[in-house]
């Protein structure tokens, strides 16, 4: 019989790519979705009519143990978040609500209505913030450097202590930041890769941008969901750090996006201090080591490869009218 799969956050960027992966080895894919007023589901449009969606809301205690009743999961994989780390100063109860608290709402559920399912967290580079170690490895200390990053590090340290205290099948993913054409707008590689292209189509005239000296290991999102799956399928649960082992700063980044369009970024980027955080992560690099040797899990897409790719997609998108 196929195996069947919760993902919450389905409806994100990591969420989509992750149900493609899943179908593909032939799961039962169902993912949780929580009540808006408008409906977007664009990238999972392509497969909704081979996933199962089922209402939730990661602050809503009863509707996940309803969720794990009804679907009965053999795993789950716990995506949904308040992901984006600027918002989380101007949010940082609900951020803490969702990104920290939700995490509990799940394993207790699991506890509670299955204590077999096995649990993947999404924990987040961001946990490391101002770096104690270079790169970070699983057992680098964490130094979280936003209401997010605080969050995570609830969510992970929670993952850890309900396996030891339930035995439950629980891992904490490490990811450091992956990308793709369905990262939201407001993430810094989509921001420029979008205003690349819309500058190079006479679409918009600048692009305004924070910190240009920030690095980040940043990998392919397509790449980083069968890590999430790999550690599901080990014998025991463990905590992975899933990175590239390189890093770029921003500039790089704008260096690469507006070269694929034949512009310089210079003529058409200006530095605005609204996109400036509070408190600042510089450099995150990570050391995948663990999860090559045990997992047998290594990134294919190069960071070059990735901007273009990116960059390729918002030329097309534009110009077929799917984005404005
Ligand atoms: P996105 O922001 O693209 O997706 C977040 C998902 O969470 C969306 O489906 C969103 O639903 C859902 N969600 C938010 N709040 C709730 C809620 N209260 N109840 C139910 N669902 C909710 O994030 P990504 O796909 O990029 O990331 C996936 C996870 O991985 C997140 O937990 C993120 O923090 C973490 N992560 C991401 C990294 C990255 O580089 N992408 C790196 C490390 C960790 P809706 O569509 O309704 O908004
Ligand atoms: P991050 O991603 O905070 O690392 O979190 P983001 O792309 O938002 O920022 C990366 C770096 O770029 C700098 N930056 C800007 N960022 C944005 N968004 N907009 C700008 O205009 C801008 N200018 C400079 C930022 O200051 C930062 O240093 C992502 C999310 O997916 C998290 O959910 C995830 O946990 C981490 O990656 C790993």
């Amino acid at each position: 019989m196929s195996k069947r799969a919760l993902i919450t956050g389905i409806t994100g960027q990591d969420g989509s790519y992750l149900a493609e992966f899943l179908l593909s080895m032939g799961y039962q894919v169902y993912g949780l979705v929580r009540r808006t007023s408008t409906v977007r589901y664009e990238r999972i449009r392509h497969i909704q009519d081979q996933v199962t969606l089922v209402p939730g809301d990661m602050s809503d205690q009863t509707s996940l143990t309803r969720a794990l009743q009804d679907v009965k999961p053999d795993e789950v994989y716990n995506l949904a978040a308040q992901s984006f780390v600027q918002t989380s100063w101007s949010q940082p109860v609900f951020t803490g609500d969702v990104t920290a608290l939700g995490v509990t709402r799940m394993l207790d559920a699991i506890l509670m209505v299955n204590p077999a399912i096995r649990f993947y967290q999404a924990s987040s580079s961001e946990m490391f913030g101002k770096v104690q170690e270079v790169p970070q490895t699983e057992k680098t200390p964490f130094y979280p450097r936003s209401p997010y990053g605080v969050a995570k590090v609830y969510g992970h340290w929670i993952t850890v202590n309900y396996r030891e205290s339930y035995n439950l099948h629980a891992s904490s993913g490490i990811l450091f930041n992956h990308e793709s054409p369905r990262r939201g707008l407001e993430f810094v590689t989509r921001k420029v890769t979008y205003h690349a292209a819309k500058i190079k189509l006479g679409l918009a005239k600048e692009l305004r941008i924070g910190n240009l000296d920030s690095q980040r290991d940043w990998g392919f999102a397509g790449d980083y969901v069968r890590a999430m799956w790999l550690m599901l399928q080990q014998d025991s649960p463990d905590d992975f750090v899933v990175a590239t082992g390189q890093t770029h700063s921003v500039q790089r980044l704008l260096e690469l996006a507006f070269d694929v369009v034949g512009l310089k970024w210079q003529d058409y980027t200006v530095q605005d201090p609204a996109f400036v955080r509070p408190a600042e992560v510089d450099l995150l690099i990570g050391n995948p080591e663990k999860a090559g040797r045990v997992l047998g899990w290594e990134p294919h897409i190069s960071f070059e490869q990735l901007v273009q790719m990116m960059v390729e997609a918002d030329l097309a998108a534009l110009k077929n009218g799917e984005l404005t």
